[in-house]
């Protein structure tokens, strides 16, 4: 078989999705790319990696970088991890896609905008959750302040939600991609492989279930990966920062365990569409979100 011809004015490159944490950058992703890749929680930080989603188009291949929020940080070694990825990510990106929501305009959208720009690529500016304002009119001031903040090539009034403002948006990136052949094979996803994405739904049913109660404490580390009968056996190390959490991760009787359990085998079920043995432990390892060293070992650096 020959390779299909690609015609000289195809066009490929990465466009990074960047903001503070919370505005919607994994939905739209996965939005994107009509797969969950990424995992979505109403708490800010959830998203700690970079995460790449490829979309293949007859004109175009888009790379979708998403990454974590950019925020105020502490002294914690894992926010400042945070907020270098994502900042990386927009200076290694073609084109930077600047999310924010609608209406709302932060300080940490003011730090993330900062970086966008300091990246020195051209910005789209995604006004998402549009379809929380009632009042459509309120978005044309919002939009004109907005567009006096940076000149952004683009300002996108769009909700994440609603997959048929996906389209609009993909023509609007693939006009400021640079020509070129696919850089990944049409059957690739993703970069990222297996284990990851079985650590992420476990740690996105997690932070579900655990709502404020653990601080962003928390961190999954897939042990093994096996085979039995048919099934997928997986061990999956639950990490806490504090010898306190442990009871709490756990549960009365270890039900909130088994809830987390059951619903991350529910969903990795079908996203491996393989019945799955899942067995969940909670280990203590003070302080790891300060550890560069622990960061490295749970690939955050
Ligand atoms: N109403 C509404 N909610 C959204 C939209 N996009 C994202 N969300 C919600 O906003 C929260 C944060 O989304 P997430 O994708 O994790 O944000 P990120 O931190 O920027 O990656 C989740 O509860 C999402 O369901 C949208 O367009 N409309
Ligand atoms: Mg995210």
């Amino acid at each position: 078989m020959t390779d299909p011809v690609v015609p000289a004015d195809f066009r490929c490159g990465f466009a990074a999705l960047v903001g503070r944490p919370n505005v919607g950058k994994s939905t739209l992703l996965n939005a994107l790319v009509g797969q969950k890749l990424s995992i979505v929680t109403p708490r800010p930080q959830t998203t700690r990696h970079r995460v790449l989603g490829l979309v293949n188009l007859p004109e175009a291949q888009i790379a979708f970088v998403d990454t974590p929020g950019l925020h105020h940080h502490g002294s914690r070694a894992l926010n400042h991890a945070m907020n270098r990825t994502a900042a990386a990510a927009a200076v290694d990106a073609d084109l930077v896609l600047f999310v924010v929501e609608a209406l709302r305009f932060t300080d940490e959208d003011e730090l993330a905008l900062a970086r966008a720009a300091q990246s020195g690529r051209p910005v789209i500016a995604l006004v998402n959750k549009v379809d929380q304002v009632g009042d459509k009119s309120r978005l044309l001031p919002f939009i004109a302040q907005l567009a006096e903040r940076h000149a952004f090539v683009d300002v996108l009034p769009l909700s994440a939600l609603k997959p048929a403002d996906t389209p609009r948006l993909m023509a609007l990136i693939v006009r400021h991609l640079p020509v070129s052949p696919p850089l990944f094979p049409v059957e690739q996803l993703t970069d990222r492989d297996e284990r990851f994405r079985i650590a992420e739904v476990i740690r996105e049913k997690l932070t579900l279930e655990l709502n404020q109660e653990v601080p962003y404490g928390i961190a999954v580390e897939i042990e093994g990966v096996g085979e039995e009968d048919g099934q997928k056996v997986i061990a999956a190390v639950i990490w806490v920062d504090r010898s306190g959490q442990k009871p709490i991760v756990i549960g009365p009787g270890g039900a909130r365990l088994k809830r987390v359990g059951s619903s991350a085998r529910r969903e990795l079920n079908a996203l491996l569409g393989q019945r799955l043995h899942l067995t969940l432990w909670v280990k203590v390892r003070e302080d790891w979100a300060d550890s560069a060293q622990a960061l490295r070992q749970l690939g955050l650096e």
